[in-house]
């Protein structure tokens, strides 16, 4: 059993619902089982200006899947909330994004773990930091330092 962080964001299509009813499928994924969640949060969107605000969520999933057996779920979990490939950094009903794995390192055509870029995004830092602030990301530190030292954006505790 490895436990992993996954991401959640949304800003379509009620998002905090997507986001919860995607807390609930991470529950029923196969061998696996969800542990702690975060409170969600609002965050205005990094990236392109003209979409709605997001809301976002972190979750902790101890689980036997292998990282790519792992994304193939979420990537079928994104797909039955209607996600549609859409333009880059747009608008999305549910974006679901492997943080960690364990404290493996993944650098592969389909899936790089950590999540680059989660050290500049504090609407995955905040809560991250709720569920385990002492939490160390292979490469990059303490979570809770982490959070100290990114850039400041808005993130607002809603949930
Ligand atoms: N911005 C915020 N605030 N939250 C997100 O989850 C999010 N996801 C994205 C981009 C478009 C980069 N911006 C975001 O994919």
């Amino acid at each position: 059993m490895i436990t992993a962080y996954i991401g959640l964001g949304s800003n379509l299509d009620h998002p905090r619902q997507q986001v919860l009813r995607a807390m609930d499928e991470l529950d029923c994924l196969p061998e696996s089982w969800l542990g702690e969640i975060s409170s969600l949060y609002a965050s205005p969107p990094m990236g392109p200006q003209d979409q709605p605000d997001y809301v976002n969520a972190v979750a902790q999933l101890h689980t036997g899947l292998s990282p790519l057996e792992l994304l193939d779920a979420l990537q079928a979990i994104e797909t039955a909330h209607g996600r549609v490939r859409e333009e880059r950094w747009g608008a999305r009903t549910l974006d679901l994004d492997l943080l960690l794995y364990g404290d493996e390192i993944i650098d592969q055509e389909r899936l790089v773990v950590p999540h680059p870029g989660m050290a500049q995004r504090r609407f995955v830092l905040r809560p991250l930091a709720e569920i385990d602030g002492e939490l160390r990301v292979p490469t990059l530190g303490r979570v809770q330092d982490l959070l100290e030292a990114c850039p400041q954006q808005t993130v607002r505790r809603i949930q």
